[in-house]
């Protein structure tokens, strides 16, 4: 027994991000305490989230809801939610596909998906965007395998292969794959590409602002000026995307863009949009590689892309190492992530901020 409130969840990696998963029926259904249940679930806002979960950066600072669906082609529906480390806000403004790597595995373990014997196919609608995916994950002998030899940029070791084939993201958030119609706009005195495959992103060249787009991460969070100029680009291009006001939104994200230099497509740093990736997301990197595959556009004049006979290989470079994502018919076949279950148990509340009737 506690004097606080508990909340059955998993803790969970989905590829290069962490956080937490949570049955639906075990939230409260408000969605304004909910957002508070879990601002205190992660210990936001504070930097540090010292007094919760949060893994103090926003990759760590995650929420995966998940329940039965009611569409004829999924499963379950998956609703990912932002909890922000420093502000008291939990945005759904964004979907994630790092993430959506967790939540087969969690379905198959809470008995939402029934196991096959050799692997499962979990068809997921992701609640963000009103868009599908397809999972296939390992269940040797009706039991989820997390151990294997497929390793992701980013995420230390190997792991077992979880494939997730994507359909209908083009525009899922922005209402059109180019917003504003166009593969090439000028924005704050800068040209950009805006697009929407499943991740509404701006890409621009490193060099228009004052970078060769090598930096690390620390380097670019260093220069104030740079941020300052990032977001006003951001702010600017909100309303372009059919995004409206985004400076309380995640999105869209901004990408600086420079010619690959590891042997890859394209170089990539990701402000997602405050904090700059380790790596670059999920979804992120499809809308990243279907830009470079539009004549005209930004990434174009820059990208050297690989074709196969199953369509464009796009090695999408990042701080990290790469991402690799392949297009067919203009949108994302099949990418490859791992996720890990962590731990599964409780989180614990104060009642004060939700006590169950
Ligand atoms: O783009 C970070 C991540 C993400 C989102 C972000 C993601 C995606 O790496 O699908 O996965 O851009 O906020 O988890």
């Amino acid at each position: 027994m506690s004097g606080q409130t508990a909340i059955p969840c998993c803790a969970m990696r989905g590829g290069t991000s962490k956080g937490l998963v949570f049955r639906a029926e075990d939230l409260p259904a408000d969605e304004g305490v909910r957002a508070r249940v879990l601002l205190a679930a992660f210990g936001s806002p504070d930097v540090r989230q010292i007094d919760g979960m949060g893994g103090a950066h926003p990759l760590t600072s995650k929420v995966a809801i998940v329940s039965r669906s009611t569409h004829r082609d999924a499963d379950i529906d998956y609703l990912f939610l932002q909890v922000v480390v420093d502000e008291a806000r939990v945005d759904a403004s964004q979907n994630c596909g790092n993430m959506l790597a967790a939540v087969g595995p969690f379905a198959i373990e809470a008995g939402l998906v029934p196991a096959g014997e050799a692997l499962t196919n979990v068809r997921i609608r992701m609640v963000n965007t009103d868009s599908l995916a397809t999972a296939t994950i390992e269940t040797p002998g009706g039991v989820v395998n997390y151990e294997g030899d497929a390793r992701i940029d980013g995420v230390p070791g190997t792991a077992a292969p979880i494939w997730i084939a994507f359909s209908d993201v083009a525009g899922a958030t922005c209402g059109a794959l180019l917003p504003s119609g166009k593969a090439l706009d000028r924005i704050g005195g800068v040209d950009v590409t805006m697009i929407d495959n499943g991740m509404p992103v701006v890409l621009l060249r490193a060099g228009d602002v004052g970078k060769t787009g090598y930096e690390t991460p620390q380097d670019l969070e260093a220069d104030e000026a740079l941020k300052r100029r990032i977001e006003a680009l951001r702010r600017e291009a909100g309303p372009v995307m059919n995004l409206g006001d985004v400076s309380a939104k995640n999105i869209p994200k901004m990408c600086l863009v420079a010619p690959p230099r590891a042997g890859g497509s394209i170089s990539t740093r990701n402000f997602i949009p405050h904090r700059v990736h380790e790596a670059i997301g999920v979804l992120g990197a499809v809308s990243v590689a279907t830009a470079c595959g539009l004549p005209g556009s930004v990434p174009a004049g820059l990208a050297s892309i690989k074709r196969s006979a199953e369509g464009a290989v796009v090695d999408v470079e990042h701080p990290t190492g790469f991402f690799s994502v392949r297009l067919a018919d203009g949108g994302a076949a099949a990418l490859m992530r791992t996720a890990r279950l962590l731990m599964r148990g409780e989180v614990y509340i104060p009642r004060r901020i939700w006590s169950r009737a």
